[in-house]
């Protein structure tokens, strides 16, 4: 493997949680595999200066890092001090996080356009109510007019809101965000004006010679997360329900169990559902299952990974292998025929350990090209002849197959996802009020959003469920996105069953309601539907989202997608937890500003807390402040 041996052993039960991971870590060692728990042992010691956010390569007069023991330099060539580079640095990763949403927007806006001008058969509107609802937010008249036509416009209005040159804030997060926070961020002057631009701007202002007030730098970091949550996101987010139809409680199996000995196995992994949801529809067809027959196998099993295993089990209840860390695991399973990638979240080193087993990595994207992959260009103009191809591509290499190195461990669990807005919505009998009712006499207690990602640097899921449990059993809903939902869902915690994890308040909800105590709400773009439900539950009290009882978490992120929903959240008025610290240590100023100081001007800050038995007890206590300020029970 890439020239280097295996000399780090990794101890499967302290790298994860999950026991169909630590049976492939195992088989990794024998094998002499490296997997990024090895890579990570690799990297020991990590860089101090990367991991405090002292570092600055922003420009040729440098690479400089500054002294954070305060015996070498406390500037850099240029005279940047500590605060300016790290608030410099975070700005960079908040705009890379907001870059990567707002893309994949981009992406589903100009299917939505090519749909409306009946310049694709591969795709077509699947909630019109939605399209109309979405419509009519954004002031776009939709009596009397075609369906196409209301799609178009609704397509060109986004699609402007990337590029705008005005002032005017953005539509969406006029349309969507609650009044007291509006009113906010305009007296604050971090109103975001146009998606691209905010990213942009960020770049500029970090580039040598342009922003160095740390202060700045921040309330442009809360602007451009804002682009991202109450746009970007929100953006792929509803216009995926509109081409894919709005999730609803759906039933789904998942962990690397769901692999199967006899059928051929291909692997979705990435984000954007254009291209999942198209595999999925294509795989299952019996044209495929007849070729898959031919060449021995007794059909196609399609699993998804990562996020964009998030949008196909939320629609179509496909199985599911989980959360990312599991994206070379399977590869390990030896019974992966392709894994087809979009974007975002991919390791790179899938090409090489895809050449150690019979498996294709296919990447579609021209945006993501990994040396050693197989490259087939995906167009959503002719995305069934596309996916029919790489679906057959996979299907020839069933017989390659070395049935000799298979081991496809057995543990896979039930779950239950689904829950849209629009789908706790219904579950709640139409209106906000029982969940209002309920949190006002204490029934439940507060609700938490999880998000995001395992970390190597943490055991895989272990913060994700133990902060869980901990917050539910406090009879505290738990909602979610992204690779949280499939630790949760490996665990058990979105099963009937585990109602008997809930605290007697929650439990007794769920049971009414017919519910798990932790809720599948989508991929990370998705993180914008729980902002739908803070400024409802915010609106219908009359109060701020900060006001709320309610907090963010974060416990085993790694991405700078998760800086930008971490500060979209900490903007909207969320106390949010990060499990991981972020790389911000270096500057006293800025990390005193996330952690204390932005709660004066937001309503909500950062909380750093690796241990998740703590972080939960803080929460707890935030929350429980929170219901003592607004006069309801504690
Ligand atoms: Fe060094 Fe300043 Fe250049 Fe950064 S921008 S590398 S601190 S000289
Ligand atoms: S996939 S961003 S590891 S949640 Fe969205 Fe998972 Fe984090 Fe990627």
């Amino acid at each position: 493997m890439d020239g280097e041996k295996v000399v780090l052993r990794v101890t499967p039960e302290k790298a994860s949680l999950n026991p169909a991971a630590q049976e492939l870590i195992e088989k990794a060692e024998k094998e002499g595999v490296q997997t990024a728990w090895h890579r990570y042992l690799a990297q020991q010691p990590q860089c101090g200066f990367g991991l405090l956010g002292i570092c600055c390569r922003n420009c040729m007069l440098g690479p400089c890092r500054i002294d954070p023991f305060g015996n070498g330099p406390q500037k850099g060539v240029c005279g940047a001090d500590a605060d300016t580079i790290v608030a410099r640095n975070l700005l960079r990763m908040i705009a890379a996080g907001a870059a990567a949403h707002s893309d994949h927007a981009r992406d589903i806006v100009h299917v939505l356009e090519l749909v409306a001008e009946g310049k694709t058969k591969s795709y077509s509107i699947k909630d019109v109510e939605k399209l109309l609802t979405v419509a009519k937010s954004l002031g776009i008249p939709i009596d009397g007019r075609d369906t196409l036509e209301i799609a178009r416009d609704v397509a060109h209005v986004l699609a402007h809101e990337f590029g705008k040159h005005d002032e005017e804030p953005l539509r969406l997060l006029l349309a969507l965000a609650p009044k007291r926070r509006k009113e906010l961020w305009q007296k604050i002057g971090v109103m975001p004006r146009a998606i691209d631009r905010e990213v942009n701007e960020s770049m500029h202002r970090t580039t040598m010679g342009v922003d160095a007030d740390p202060v700045n730098l921040l309330l442009h970091g809360v602007r451009t997360s804002l682009a991202d949550g109450w746009s970007g996101s929100m953006m792929a987010t509803l216009l995926s329900d509109i081409l894919f139809g709005t999730p609803k409680p759906i039933e789904y199996v998942i962990n690397l169990g769901v692999l199967r000995e006899d059928y051929v196995n291909i692997v979705v992994h990435g984000h954007n559902p254009i291209l999942s949801m198209k595999i999925a529809e294509v795989a299952m067809s019996p044209e495929m299952t007849e070729l898959a027959k031919k060449y021995g196998a007794k059909g196609v099993n399609v699993a998804g990974m990562c996020c964009t295993g998030n949008e196909v089990l939320m629609r179509l209840g496909i199985p599911t292998i989980g959360n990312t860390l599991l994206q070379e695991l399977a590869i390990l399973t030896g019974a992966v025929e392709a894994m087809i990638v979009d974007y975002q979240c991919i390791m790179p080193a899938l090409a090489t350990l895809a050449e150690c087993y019979h498996t294709k990595l296919v990447t579609t994207e021209p945006k993501t090209k990994i040396p050693g992959a197989i490259h087939i260009e995906f167009d959503p103009a002719n995305a069934d002849e596309i996916a029919k191809k790489i679906i057959t591509l996979a299907i020839e290499n069933y017989p390659n197959r070395n049935n000799a190195r298979v081991y496809i461990p057995k543990h896979k669990s039930k779950a239950i996802a689904g829950f849209s807005v629009e789908a706790i919505l219904s579950a709640l009998g139409g209106t906000l009020d029982p969940l209002i009712n309920a949190l006002k006499d204490g029934t439940i207690k507060g609700i938490v959003g999880v998000v995001g990602c395992n970390n190597v640097k943490v055991k895989q899921d272990f913060g994700l469920i133990t902060l869980t449990e901990k917050l539910i059993e406090n009879d505290i809903l738990v909602v979610g996105t992204g690779c949280w939902a499939h630790a949760a869902a490996i665990h058990g915690l979105f099963s009937k069953e585990a109602v008997e994890k809930a605290g007697p308040g929650l439990k007794k909800v769920c049971q009414a309601l017919g519910i798990p105590p932790a809720l599948h709400m989508g991929s990370c773009v998705d993180c914008s539907r729980i902002l739908i439900v803070l400024g409802a539950l915010a609106e219908a009290l009359g109060v701020d989202i900060s006001d709320l009882p309610v907090a963010g978490s974060a416990p085993e992120w790694f991405s700078e997608k998760t800086v930008s929903i971490g500060t979209y959240f900490v903007a909207s008025g969320v106390f949010t937890h990060l499990g991981v610290v972020p790389p911000v240590l270096g500057s006293k100023k800025v990390t005193k500003i996330l952690t204390e100081d932005i709660e004066g001007v937001l309503g909500g800050k950062f909380y750093v807390e690796p241990d998740p038995i703590k972080a939960a007890e803080t929460i707890i206590s935030v929350i429980r402040e929170k219901r003592r300020k607004l006069g309801w029970p504690v």
